[in-house]
């Protein structure tokens, strides 16, 4: 059987752990075979760090799809994060608008900031083009500070509780069209995790966890890059969602237990065994 393939949309940040450093090996653990197409390659992430370098490599991406749509590719997932430019916004609207197949899962993360502030490097224009990006997913996992963007509310006004983050997935889910896993979401003060809803069943269901009392770098990376690898092994969401809440949990008390600097992100390599299919053993 063909190994499936998934697209990987983001920048390469050299240091740091995430974006494609977190994508690549969670995915091919996973069974997966990841085709990077990165936005961006920076020395380092922009979270916490300054002098970063920061190369845009949007005038690549057309002519990569444009090759990959000359071998006839196809993918079983797309899977998009941070982009380096506005413009990259209708590139890969058009990357999905050409490799989408019947089978194709298209997940959007609409990376824009965390911890109710937007990244250095995301203007205005990039969060109203990333809204409409995301328009085309099958699935969007935001955090609560990215819901709000979509939304168009301050972070301080997002509904809260559990109550509120059903909200929250219902309102962004469009009537019901698209599946909406919301990251970060918590049911309750010793807990963390995601609330989904899935388009496919109408449910919204929490997915919890115990709650790491400690913010880590690049969790939402590793968060998707589970969540669709999960789902392009044949998962339902809220499996998925399970998969991905409890990877990161693990990665959570590892690091937290290790005392890395934030800016490091998760030491989740040594844990990638726990993601390895069995049929690959
Ligand atoms: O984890 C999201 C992310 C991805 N890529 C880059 C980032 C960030 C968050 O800060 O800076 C370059």
């Amino acid at each position: 059987m063909l190994t499936p393939r998934v697209a990987a949309i983001h920048d390469m940040s050299g240091f740091g752990r995430c974006s494609l450093t977190v994508a690549i090996p969670i995915l091919s653990a996973m069974g997966l075979q990841c085709c990077p197409l990165p936005t961006a390659f920076l020395s380092t992430h922009t979270g916490g760090f300054e002098g970063f370098t920061f190369l845009d490599m949007t005038d690549e991406i057309p002519k990569i799809a444009r090759h990959w749509g000359s071998l006839d590719l196809d993918f079983r997932a797309i899977y998009s994060g941070f982009l380096g430019s506005e413009r990259q916004i209708g590139m890969v609207t058009d990357f999905i608008r050409d490799f989408r197949r019947q089978d194709t899962i298209v997940v959007v993360d609409p990376v824009m900031g965390d911890h109710g502030a937007v990244y250095q490097t995301y203007t205005p224009a990039m969060c109203e083009g990333t809204a409409r990006l995301a328009l085309q997913a099958d699935v969007i996992t935001p955090n609560l500070t990215e819901a709000a963007l979509l939304l168009g509310i301050s972070y301080g006004d997002l509904p809260s509780g559990e109550t509120g983050c059903r909200e929250i997935v219902e309102r962004l889910s469009l009537d019901g069209q698209r599946s909406v896993v919301l990251a970060g979401a918590s049911s309750g003060p010793e807990l963390t995790g995601a609330m989904c809803f899935d388009a496919k069943t109408g449910r919204t269901e929490a997915v919890q966890t115990r709650r790491v009392p400690q913010e880590f770098h690049g969790t939402g990376d590793v968060f998707t890059s589970v969540l669709t690898g999960a789902l392009v092994q044949g998962a339902s969401l809220p499996e998925a969602t399970r998969r991905a809440v409890d990877f990161v949990r693990a990665c959570a008390e590892r690091t937290a237990a290790e005392a890395l600097p934030m800016r490091e992100g998760v030491d989740f390599e040594p844990l990638l065994g726990l993601l390895i299919h069995p049929a690959q053993n």
